[in-house]
């Protein structure tokens, strides 16, 4: 079997241009401007011939969607573009990509180092999962490269990060990193979700694989649940007709990859308001009496402000903070919004609030999760498209109770 590949008719255009067009011509389509949604399972063949020819890789063409679909195609070679990879694969979620990648490559007696900080399923695949299967997971802080000097060994198979970390916002410095785990014969994984490729291209900077969930901000409208890998195609092939095909089973729906297709048309404006907005939301909440501490790249406050300046294009959509009356006044924080949203997720047109210590990140144990850096008093907003005006009414009122 053989992965579809087009032609980029608009590689050098410039990020919402390519985000638009690519991947779909549609004079091939009787003029239709979207995309069809290729609601099959399976394709007819011409011959016995050919169906063999496809099954061996000799000729390129869909077999099964487990293995391959059109919508899914045009999916690919956008965010394949957009991230500035060779190839990419969309999955079935988030954590799907992250499986999907790991189980394809990994041996028993293989080392993986991730960081100290992750979405909170990340690390009970890595703690509960994937560590059964005799690899041994090593969780330092990767804000240090000199510690991953001191752990990085010839069986390290992946070094594997976020950035900024999920939820505390720690950034990670992709050059770094990917220089010495290439040194040592390891490869890097860096979760791109918070930043999409138009704030952040970790491939561009040296590391090895792309991960995301697409149900964040690259679909935008939180309806549906999508991840996607970006490498490079040889890689994409042995994830896309082994990990995904035997392993994980992990296909993205052909409606979810359509719903994606369109969420990406809006990307960069949507990207540049969940921005600015929660630019002006961080400096509201820095400067008031109820909070104790902000996290937010865009903050001169913020301990590696300058390394965001240098890797990310802008500062993204998500804030951390904790109050100066701790869990409690979290607890008020978040019962008294009003046009915000109490729920986990990020990327949606709603902003949403959410307590990692008792959602996204529930699965470590309390003892680890202060390891991790992940306080209990946390609180984590993700600023959504409303009217800036009402949103700052809203969370400034909730804040004035937690005081
Ligand atoms: C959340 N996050 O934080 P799927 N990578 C990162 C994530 O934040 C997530 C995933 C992967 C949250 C979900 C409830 C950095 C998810 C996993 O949910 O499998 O598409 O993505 O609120």
């Amino acid at each position: 079997m053989q992965i579809i590949m087009t032609k980029l008719k608009y590689s050098s255009s410039g990020f919402s241009t390519r985000a638009i067009h690519t991947g779909h011509d549609p004079q091939q389509h009787h003029g239709a401007l979207n995309p069809p949604v290729y609601l099959n399972s399976t394709y007819a063949f011409e011959s016995t011939a050919q169906g063999q020819k496809r099954f061996l890789g000799e000729e390129p063409g869909y077999v099964y969607s487990r293995v391959g679909n059109p919508t899914e195609t045009v999916l690919e070679q956008k965010l394949a573009d957009l991230e500035g990879g060779e190839a990419a694969l969309a999955v079935a979620s988030g954590m799907g990509a992250i499986t999907s990648l790991i189980w394809s490559f990994v041996e028993p007696g293989d080392e993986i180092i991730a960081d100290k900080t992750l979405y909170g399923c990340t690390f009970a695949f890595f703690t509960e999962g994937i560590s059964k299967f005799n690899i041994k997971i090593t969780f330092i802080d990767l804000t240090q490269p000199e510690e991953l000097e001191k752990v990085i060994s010839s069986k390290t198979r992946f070094v594997f990060f976020e950035t900024p970390a999920n939820p505390n916002m720690r950034l990670i410095d992709i050059s770094v990193i990917s220089a010495i785990a290439h040194d040592n014969g390891a490869r890097v994984i860096v979760d791109n979700t918070y930043c999409t490729p138009y704030l952040q291209r970790p491939l561009e900077m040296g590391a090895d694989f792309v991960v995301h969930s697409l149900t964040k901000y690259l679909s935008g409208h939180g309806d549906i649940i999508a991840g996607a890998i970006i490498g490079p195609l040889e890689d994409i092939q042995k994830i896309h007709f082994y990990g995904v095909k035997d392993m994980t089973g992990a296909v993205i729906s052909p409606f979810d990859a359509f719903l994606t297709i369109r969420g990406l048309k809006t990307l960069e404006i949507r990207m540049d308001r969940h921005c600015q907005s929660a630019m002006k939301i961080a400096e509201v909440i820095e400067n008031h009496p109820a909070v104790k501490q902000v996290f937010y790249p865009g903050l001169a406050s913020h301990p590696q402000h300058q390394l965001a300046k240098e890797q990310m294009n802008d500062f993204g959509g998500m804030i951390a903070f904790e109050l100066v009356k701790g869990f409690d006044a979290g607890v008020i924080f978040m019962d008294n919004v009003q046009l915000a949203m109490r729920a986990v997720s990020l990327g949606d047109a709603e902003t949403l609030v959410q307590h990692p210590a008792s959602m996204t990140h529930v699965t470590y144990p309390p003892e680890e999760r202060l390891k991790h850096g992940i306080s209990e008093g946390l609180v984590r907003i993700s600023v959504g498209l409303e009217t800036l005006s009402d949103l700052m009414t809203d969370i400034k009122q909730a804040l004035d109770k937690a005081i």
